[in-house]
């Protein structure tokens, strides 16, 4: 069965309460093989926002990119988030990214994998190496810990 990497991510209301929920969620679409600590984060890029809890999880799943994809998109809709507010890059109730599906290598109907953004972003790979710290990256080839520690 696939496995897919997916990174969370709130920093509106109660971040935990929607990290859990969240993967409560996930679990419907496969099993959730593992979870990260949820970590508190200062906000990159657009700075006018508050703190993020951020966390990683691994789920099992038969649900293929684009579908896992469009179930995540709905989890965020149905957590509250309206992605008609601006800015873009605002505070969110809840943010999924797809990180990483097996050792897939796509980029379409909006969706690119791995993540484009995800070597470039401790929030995402700090978590994300705690609970798979040897899965490689199959652009760069490098591992989650080696893109971590490169980054720290
Ligand atoms: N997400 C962003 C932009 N900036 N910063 C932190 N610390 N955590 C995030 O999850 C985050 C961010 C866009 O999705
Ligand atoms: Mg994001
Ligand atoms: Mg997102």
């Amino acid at each position: 069965m696939p496995k897919a990497a997916i990174a969370l991510g709130s920093n509106l209301g109660d971040r935990q309460e929607h990290l859990s929920q969240a993967i409560q969620q996930l679990s419907t679409f496969g099993q959730v093989l593992a979870v990260s600590t949820f970590r508190d984060t200062a906000p990159v890029g657009y700075l006018d926002q508050p703190h993020f809890l951020n966390g990683a999880c691994l789920l099992e799943t038969g649900l293929t990119p684009l579908i896992l994809l469009r179930e995540m998109l709905e989890i965020e809709r149905k957590m509250g988030r309206n992605r008609a507010i601006v800015p873009q890059k605002g505070p969110r109730v809840l943010d999924l990214d797809l990180l990483l599906y097996d050792d897939l290598v796509l980029h379409e109907h909006g969706l690119t994998l791995p993540h484009p953004a995800m070597h470039e972003r401790l929030f995402v790979l700090e978590p994300l190496a705690e609970i798979a710290p040897e899965w490689v990256h199959p652009v760069l080839h490098s591992t989650i810990a080696e893109l971590r520690d490169s980054l720290s």
